[in-house]
């Protein structure tokens, strides 16, 4: 974290970005240091590699970034890129390869673990898999950088912890999330207001959408494990957005007797973001890598393409097996 500091001491023109299809934790997080850089007279520039899900208007975010999909200049005159919330370059692409022959230097600041087949990341990143997200990591950076904090920081660092630790329900053991969240809090924000943005505020089209996948979900393993599709007609038929399909996956790990989850949403034919999730007795991070992807231990996914049937007994098989190894709580 030091050398990161010093860095972004000595740079004048900084670019940060985020993974693609952007969720509260990194936009959150970018957010905050774009202001706070702000703050130290750094020219700042958010770049994202595609738009921002609906439910994040209350940051406003059009205001304060570029989206690389309708907008492809990189700026020739940076020095410094900061990537927010992922490790992994393969999820900026095309954006990455467009900064990288332009940007002397790069850094990932993330609390997701390094993947054990990954791209290498640059010498200057700051992991740190403790955290129980990387909006604390960027309230610790404003810190480090000695910016006093205001209202524009303090609401985008509380969009991070709250979004990731879902209403403080993962603090992964700490009492940081809390205490970062109430020393933010003094700074005149509104809570209600962000945790109405993040997890209230559904349309009716959305409801008859999840009321229908809820419908849907197949159970294996003694009731402890659920499948489901998301179908590419439905996302489109009940007007949602990828973001939409993210809920859908939460939702269903409220079911007592589950253990992991494991969601198929349709991007397109025989394409599909498979989200896995698991509350802690097994862990799912290695099968996400198997399927070419990453993530938490107990919450990853991956981008994978093939046969619905067969990926899905893949996957099915794969978390059977350490399903099994444990007693069950059904
Ligand atoms: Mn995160």
């Amino acid at each position: 974290m030091k050398k990161l500091i010093e860095k972004i001491k000595d740079s004048h023109h900084i670019v940060l970005s985020t993974h693609r299809q952007c969720d509260g934790d990194g936009l959150g997080a970018e957010l905050a240091l774009y202001f706070a850089l702000n703050k130290m007279n750094k020219k700042v520039q958010v770049i994202n590699v595609d738009e921002t899900p609906k439910k994040y208007h209350f940051l406003n975010p059009s205001k304060h970034i570029q989206y690389f999909e309708n907008n492809k200049t990189i700026p020739s005159n940076a020095d410094l890129f900061l990537v927010f919330d992922t490790n992994d370059e393969r999820l900026l692409e095309p954006l990455y390869s467009a900064i990288k022959t332009k940007i002397p230097n790069i850094a990932f600041i993330d609390h997701h673990p390094v993947l054990k087949k990954g791209p290498t990341i640059p010498p200057l990143s700051w992991i740190d898999t403790l955290a129980a997200s990387t909006g604390e990591m960027a309230f610790r950076l404003v810190k480090a950088l000695e910016i006093p904090l205001d209202r524009e920081i303090c609401r985008c660092v509380y969009t991070s912890i709250t979004f990731d630790t879902q209403l403080y329900r993962f603090i992964r053991n700490s009492p940081n999330s809390h205490l970062i969240a109430a020393e933010l809090l003094t700074h005149n924000i509104d809570p209600e207001e962000i945790h109405r943005g993040l997890f209230g505020n559904q349309t009716v089209h959305k409801m008859a959408f999840l009321a229908r996948a809820l419908g849907q979900i197949e159970y294996h393993c003694e009731g402890t494990l659920a499948v489901l599709k998301i179908k590419d007609v439905d996302m489109f038929h009940y007007n949602l957005e990828p973001d939409d399909s993210r809920d859908v996956v939460d939702m269903v790990m409220n079911i007592e007797t589950l253990e992991a989850a494991a969601l198929f949403r349709e991007d397109s034919v025989n394409e599909f973001k498979l989200s896995l999730r698991s509350k802690g007795r097994i862990e799912v991070l290695d099968i996400a890598e198997l399927m070419g992807g990453g993530g938490h231990l107990f919450s990853a996914g991956a981008f994978v393409k093939g046969d619905y049937e067969d990926l899905k007994n893949k996957v099915v098989a794969e978390l059977s097996k350490k399903l099994k190894t444990g007693p069950l709580s059904w």
